[in-house]
């Protein structure tokens, strides 16, 4: 088949883009995670013929099925409260459904449908036998006390115990779900079902949980952006400077790594603002705001105050000068100005630890100006795949040592780092985009073909 030109490629996506936009015109989150991957991967099916006669990109444009439910629980004033639940189930053709479960006003169904479509590319790269969803609530646990996070999760699970389980859904935690709120709901779990350890990640280990877990996004972040830093450029880590937005589980402990491998952790974030530490976090600093943070809705400003650092009200992180960025915290955090104020102050790489936190200009600025640029669907699936070791630990019995579990992220890591430069490799610098996006479609797209028009 003939090249094509980059314009055929460009109404190519243009017209896929638009026959999604009619059908949810409203989903603004969900067309720009399909249209960062249909850029890469629409170009790349034309020339796979079962892929392309397959319809494949576009069938996976649509979710397996998507479960909407209401949830009703008494907060502690005896008030009656009621919420929205959620469960997209996107595909299972790699393995069972798989995916965190999000607390946060801002969930409705658009932010649930992108974040289970990156899930489907990201899962696929790990190489385990992951199938993709994601859920959870418009709940908001900022606040709440421990009894109403409780009362909430166990209401939730009143429904969503119908649509998950062990082979066949497994959720885990992602914004406002940790090892306590997972607690909670494989507790409802067990009370209605029975033991079944297999129906959820992210669990404490008394209750089956895998070592490393709560750290393997945030490690698994930065061995992620070791490798991009080796490859691209021959350094490493040690001696340079990093920004982290965030303050919750992913920014923990990337940070705690980025320490550990000797880069100075220069913020931190949340939805309150961000603090400036000129000096470089300390392992001591990190245990505050660990336990700070235990607290949902708890300000870095308390932290601030505590260690006489200056906290910046309302503010986000990118204009500190850094050799590093990790962004944390949120989809569409880095918008195109932050994106050149970095590229400005000298900033070489940016790794996603959240979930699309560039906006697609913040893309193209970094992508402009050969600033590195790990995607999140890459440089994340560090939690995933450790949850994937978590099932295959469950379905054995066994709970592996620390040393093992971290022996197999960095392989991993090591491996999706591999795939991306095969997909994107370009004339003098690897795309990552690219790369993640072919390499993790690639993978699904098989399977798919594999089991016939399903
Ligand atoms: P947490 O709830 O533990 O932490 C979230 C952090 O981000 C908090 O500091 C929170 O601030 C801040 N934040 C959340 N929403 C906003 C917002 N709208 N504006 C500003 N700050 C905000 O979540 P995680 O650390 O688990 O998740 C962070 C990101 O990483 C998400 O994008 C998630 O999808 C992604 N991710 C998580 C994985 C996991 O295993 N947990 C795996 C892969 C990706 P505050 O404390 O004020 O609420
Ligand atoms: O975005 C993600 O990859 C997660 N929140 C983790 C999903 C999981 O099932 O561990």
């Amino acid at each position: 088949m003939a090249l094509q030109t980059h314009a055929e490629e460009d109404r190519m996506v243009n017209q896929f883009m638009e026959r999604l936009q009619g059908k949810y015109p409203h989903q603004k989150e969900f067309l720009q995670a399909v249209h960062e991957v249909a850029r890469y991967v629409l170009p790349y099916e034309m020339f796979v013929p079962e892929y392309r006669d397959g319809q494949v990109l576009w069938r996976l444009t649509e979710p397996d099925r998507a479960i909407m439910f209401r949830v009703v629980w008494y907060d502690d004033k005896g008030q009656v409260q009621v919420n929205r639940g959620f469960r997209v189930q996107w595909t299972n053709a790699l393995g069972p459904y798989k995916g965190g479960l999000r607390f946060h006003p801002s969930v409705n169904v658009g932010i649930i449908k992108f974040l289970a479509f990156e899930q489907t590319f990201k899962n696929s790269l790990t190489g385990l036998p992951l199938g993709a969803a994601k859920g959870g609530s418009d709940f908001n646990p900022q606040g709440r006390s421990e009894d109403e996070i409780r009362r909430f999760c166990q209401a939730f699970m009143l429904e969503l115990h119908k649509h998950i389980g062990e082979g066949f859904d497994v959720p885990a935690g992602d914004i406002g779900v940790g090892s306590r709120e997972i607690g909670f709901m494989y507790g409802t779990l067990v009370k209605l079902r029975g033991y079944e350890p297999g129906a959820f990640t992210g669990k404490t280990l008394e209750l089956g949980g895998s070592h490393l877990r709560p750290e393997a996004t945030g490690y698994g972040l930065i061995y992620f952006a070791q490798e991009m830093l080796r490859h691209n450029l021959n350094e490493d880590l040690s001696g340079k400077t990093a920004l982290i937005s965030g303050s919750g589980n992913v920014a923990q402990f990337a940070a705690e790594k980025l320490i550990e491998l000797g880069v100075k952790v220069l913020t931190l974030s949340d939805s309150t603002g961000f603090v400036h530490i000129p000096d470089g976090l300390t392992m001591e600093q990190l245990e505050f705001v660990k336990k700070l943070k235990m607290r949902r809705g708890a300000s870095l400003r308390e932290f601030a105050e505590k260690f006489r650092l200056t906290f910046y009200e309302g503010k986000k992180p990118w204009s500190v000068p850094a050799d590093l960025a990790f962004p944390c915290a949120t989809q569409n955090e880095i918008t195109e100005d932050d994106a050149k104020e970095l590229v400005k102050n000298g900033c070489r790489l940016v790794a996603e630890g959240a979930n699309m936190p560039s906006t697609p200009g913040a893309i193209s600025i970094f992508l402009s100006n050969n600033v590195l640029f790990g995607p999140g669907k890459a440089a994340n699936a560090g939690g995933v795949a450790v949850s994937g070791l978590e099932m295959a630990q469950n379905a054995q019995r066994m709970q592996w040592s620390r040393e093992e579990v971290d022996r197999k992220l960095q392989e991993i890591m090591k491996n999706i780092h591999a795939q991306a430069v095969q997909f994107g490799e370009e004339k003098n610098s690897v795309n990552y985009i690219k790369g993640a996006n072919i390499a993790g479609y690639d993978r699904v797209a098989r399977a798919l073909v594999n089991l016939g028009v399903i």
